[in-house]
């Protein structure tokens, strides 16, 4: 990776990303795009387009004018918003996803998309999920998922793209919100124990899923496109994750910082049901086997570290 074009980087992975991969390969040498623009960090610290990925051609001329190796694809719509609006869902996460992977092709550039725990269903074992198993989602962000690791598996094997990418749990992070997602709980839960010591959660208790804490994703996100291609079996759909949880255990956690800390539960019956859908613990032994995947944080560090700088941010406002 020497000159990277990001899609989605004022999202909740792209925000940090962005930042980065921009320490760590040089500021100049990360386009940063999404469909809109903010004034922020990620926006003022080095190049910034205006991208809509359904739009091929404008990312195709942007990939041209920065000359990329490297297309990081991250742009999509997540589990709940997608369920709520499944042909938007499609035209995004699939259109996008096909416009980025044209454009890897024709400026033949190393690929990342990430899929998600979300590319599991009902029927898949849902205990240490295996990396190999059965994928029947039912949801339409599900769909995008499976359809997107086949996607990324064809241009590999047809074009010889070099696509990587990961299947990631929830992710925890305190620097830019989720949106949409079925795992947002688990960041909401951080804010509101700092601002209103309760947290009203729309998962149920005894919910299992995975998650993982921001930085260990983006070490994940790293440390796959600097492996070595010979050795990788699995490309475009690594299980990863650090820790299968659920909402009570959360709450525990906090407590030991914050002792009166209460949640209650008002159960959103979509993002259960969605929730529901999903495995309740992953097997990464395929990603640390192949290029070394390793989580650094469990739920009391995250928690510890969550609390910490939320406190600052919050503070600052
Ligand atoms: C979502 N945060 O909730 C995303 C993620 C595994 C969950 O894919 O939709």
């Amino acid at each position: 990776m020497k000159k990277i074009l990001l899609t989605g980087a004022l999202g909740q992975i792209g925000s940090e990303l962005t930042m980065k991969l921009r320490e760590v390969y040089g500021a100049n040498n990360v386009i940063a795009t999404d469909i809109r623009s903010a004034e922020n960090e990620v926006v003022q610290s080095g190049p910034f387009e205006i991208l809509d990925v359904t739009d091929g051609k404008a990312m195709h001329e942007i990939a041209v004018k920065y000359k990329v190796d490297t297309l990081i694809h991250l742009a999509a719509l997540l589990s709940a918003t997608a369920e709520a609006m499944p042909l938007l869902a499609w035209n995004i996460n699939m259109g996008g996803l096909v416009n980025a992977l044209e454009v890897a092709r024709e400026e033949r550039c190393q690929f990342f998309t990430p899929s998600s725990i979300g590319a599991f269903g009902p029927s898949t074992p849902k205990e240490k999920t295996p990396q190999d198993t059965i994928q029947r989602p039912t949801t339409m962000y599900g769909v995008n998922k499976v359809s997107g690791e086949l996607l990324c598996d064809y241009y590999f094997q047809k074009f010889g793209v070099d696509t990587r990418g990961l299947r990631f749990p929830g992710l925890i992070s305190y620097v830019a919100p989720p949106g949409g997602g079925t795992t947002d709980y688990a960041v909401e839960i951080y804010y509101d124990a700092l601002k209103t010591g309760k947290y009203t959660s729309f998962i149920a208790a005894g919910t299992f899923m995975d998650m993982m804490y921001m930085p260990d994703a983006l070490q994940a996100i790293i440390t796959l496109m600097e492996a070595d291609a010979s050795k990788l079996i699995h490309r475009n759909s690594f299980n990863v994750t650090a820790m299968s949880i659920e909402p009570e255990q959360i709450a525990a956690e906090i407590r030991k910082t914050i002792p009166s800390f209460k949640i209650d539960y008002q159960v959103d019956p979509i993002r259960q049901r969605i929730a529901d859908s999903w495995p309740n613990s992953i097997d990464p032994t395929a990603a640390k086997e192949e290029w070394g995947f390793k989580a650094e944080f469990n739920l009391e560090a995250m928690t510890k570290d969550m609390l910490e700088k939320l406190k600052e941010k919050l503070a600052a406002k």
